[in-house]
């Protein structure tokens, strides 16, 4: 049984419920308890505050964990990280009043920096020679320059909408985060045999985002001209039909591309598209 941590409300929450969904292992939804078992796979999730999940992990109390690159880094604590998740992207950026004027990060020798993310950014500083104050505060960090409490921020940005809006302008990204997979770094090997399972499972899932399954028929002497016009995985599979002069492509496209190859295809006599949803692809 493989115990999995997760955010219990927030920003990761409902991603890392549908990506464990997709992968096959599903709570009910209804009367949500703080550990519940998992219908379909050998799994419990329990789920707690993002703050609280490297540590979890990393004594144990959970095997494996769906969080944020940003919180492991910040914890420092022993676990591993096992997965990228591909969601929940964002930075940890230092960001100044946009009236001040940016001259490198000297700029920050001798500032109150405001931030939740003490232990980054000291090292960071740290790293690079600056002598800065850094106040820990949790909660509304954007909000320090004005209330006179700091003169620059160290926060999360994803969109950069709360900078803008709180009079402030990013001058260094300093690291690049998203939801990770952690374990602790001790699991039995019959632990360590199911999150392989669970992390495959999540390549299979991530590798279907984006993609569709492509079906149409070709006349035969156009065949060579339509496998040119299609990025295969390896290479799309070709089927003969009951009329000679014509076969049946099938193949793996990315979503963004869709109407540009059905567009070229057609050029060339291809019939009867089928764009099909693609769930997973195991690789
Ligand atoms: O209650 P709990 O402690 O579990 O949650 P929390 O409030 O500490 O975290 P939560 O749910 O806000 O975020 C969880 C994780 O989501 C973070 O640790 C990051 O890994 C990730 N993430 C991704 C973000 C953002 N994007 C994000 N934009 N976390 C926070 N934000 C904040 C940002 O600080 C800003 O104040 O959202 C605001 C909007 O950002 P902009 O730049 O889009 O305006
Ligand atoms: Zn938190």
């Amino acid at each position: 049984m493989l115990r999995i941590a997760v955010q219990t409300k927030g920003r990761l929450n409902e991603q890392s419920m549908d990506l464990l969904k997709e992968a096959g292992v599903t709570v009910s939804q209804e009367k949500r308890k703080f550990l519940m078992r998992a219908a379909d796979f050998p799994a419990e999730i329990i789920f707690l505050r993002d703050d609280d999940i490297p540590q979890t992990v990393a004594i144990g109390a959970a095997d494996v964990g769906i969080v944020g690159y940003n919180e492991v880094a910040e914890k420092g604590l022993d676990v591993e990280i096992l997965q990228k998740l591909g969601f929940g992207g964002c930075r940890l950026s230092l960001a100044i009043p946009k009236t001040e004027n940016y001259t490198g990060l000297e700029y920050f020798n001798g500032k109150r920096v405001a931030t939740s993310y003490p232990e980054i950014l000291s090292r960071y500083f740290a790293e690079n020679g600056i002598e800065a104050e850094i106040h820990t505060i949790t909660g509304s960090v954007e909000i320090a320059p004005t209330a006179g409490l700091a003169d620059a921020i160290f926060d999360i940005v994803s969109s950069g909408g709360t900078l803008v809006s709180n009079g402030l302008v990013e001058v260094e990204k300093v690291v690049f985060s998203e939801a990770v997979l952690i374990g602790n770094p001790q699991l039995s090997a019959q632990k360590m045999e199911l999150a392989k399972k669970l992390m495959s499972r999540f390549e299979a899932v991530r590798n279907g985002i984006g993609k569709k399954y492509l079906l149409l028929n070709i006349p035969a002497e156009a065949l060579d001209k339509a496998i040119d016009m299609l990025p295969a995985m390896r290479s799309p599979t070709v089927i003969p039909l009951a009329n000679s002069q014509w076969c049946s492509l099938q193949t793996v496209v990315d979503e963004e591309n869709i109407w540009n190859i059905i567009e070229n295809l057609k050029t060339i006599g291809a019939e009867g598209i089928l764009v099909l949803s693609l769930d997973k692809i195991v690789l």
